[in-house]
């Protein structure tokens, strides 16, 4: 398992790669060109200009998250050729620059969604919240328009707001599109890429959508152990692989994430680790990475995890906003850095107590 951290870049992460380096054995930031507009390509020396900064402290550049799909992609629209080749194009240079992996998401229109993104916890931290009755009532732009008015929301990944200005043609867009199209456009999108990956020595990785459910009528696929194994069957390539997110398939409590971490474990190429604590009105928050905190056993996961012999990148995914730190939504380097250590104990532990291949591991007792 290598760990890794996300980083946004110099300008945009309050987060110096100075304090990243003082986390325990993490060897790589997962990182991106956030300001270019998704369906254009990334030039070869802006992806070296991120390895130079990575490199001067000892980060490799493995792991990209995200190189956004364009939505004519999702829409299978005519001009999905041009931005397609833009994709290639981007993996191409990606690869000549090093990167292994590539995350992305399939999500119509909205990337990750909450209600509230500092949600006040009772030990007097903030979290990312989401609440199902509000997501399930509103009207998507008067959503958008509440949630801009959340500090920093609109300079996050997959909230771009070029992308948001568009929402009503993009509605109007997509009452063509549910379940069936999407999966065709995914299909034919993912045809088209896979090779040029494989080619260019790269993994493709799918991030579940998150939630695992349709939000304001938009079809969402991503969301469950049967439509991910549909998913690899699309294209069944090494390279046609997979981000398992627990945070956000365990937002649906039938997924049985250590169960998905075994059964798909040789595609999985990215991991996503978090915990969150869902409530029976399908609200959750999201907690520290502690099993006894939240809904999901996280030591059992990573035992799945050590239990493939999983070899490629994991992250904490988001952390709390605790002791005073003002970082991105669910971004600080305090909390993230709490869940590294619990992973890498798990880990050790595990390691520890395997002897001739017999795990002493019995649980934890929730
Ligand atoms: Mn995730």
């Amino acid at each position: 398992m290598k760990m890794t951290f996300r980083w946004y870049g110099e300008n945009l992460d309050p987060i110096p790669l100075r304090h990243i380096r003082q986390i325990p054995d993490v060897s790589g930031i997962v990182w991106a060109l956030h300001d270019i507009p998704a369906g254009e390509c990334w030039p070869l020396e802006r992806i070296e200009e991120v390895k130079a900064q990575a490199q001067k402290y000892n980060f490799n550049i493995d792991v990209v998250e995200s190189v956004n799909v364009h939505e004519d992609i999702k829409l299978g629209l005519p001009s999905r050729k041009i931005y397609i080749e833009n994709y290639k194009t981007t993996l191409k240079n990606l690869g000549n620059a090093g990167v292994k992996v590539v995350c992305y998401n399939f999500m119509p229109v909205f990337d990750w969604t909450r209600t509230d993104l500092y949600k006040p916890q009772p030990d007097g931290s903030t979290t990312l919240f989401y609440e199902k009755a509000k997501a399930d009532s509103i009207n998507p732009v008067e959503f958008l328009e509440q949630m801009s008015k959340q500090e920093g929301l609109l300079t996050m990944p997959g909230w771009e707001p070029e992308r948001l200005s568009k929402i009503k043609e993009l509605f109007k867009a997509y009452e063509n599109v549910k379940e069936d199209k999407l999966w065709e456009n995914l299909k034919y999108f993912l045809e088209e890429i896979i090779p040029v990956a494989q080619e260019s020595g790269i993994k493709m990785a799918i991030h579940p959508d998150d939630p695992p459910w349709n939000i304001f009528g938009l079809p969402r696929i991503i969301t469950s152990r049967d439509n991910i194994k549909k998913f690899l069957s699309l294209v069944d390539n090494p390279s046609n692989g997979l981000t398992l997110c627990s945070g956000s398939l365990g937002a649906c409590t039938k997924n049985n994430i250590p169960g998905i971490v075994r059964e798909f474990g040789g595609r999985i190429y990215f991991a996503h680790i978090r915990n969150i604590r869902c409530f029976e009105n399908g609200d959750f928050a999201e907690t520290s990475h502690k099993t006894s905190d939240g809904s999901l056993d996280i030591a059992e996961i990573v035992k799945a995890y050590f239990d493939v012999g999983y070899k490629y990148y994991v992250r904490p995914d988001h952390g709390r906003h605790i002791w005073d730190e003002k970082p991105r939504p669910g971004y600080g380097l305090y909390d993230r850095s709490l869940g590294i250590m619990y992973i890498w104990g798990l880990w050790d532990a595990f390691k520890k107590y395997t002897k001739g291949g017999q795990s002493l591991w019995n649980g934890i007792k929730k």
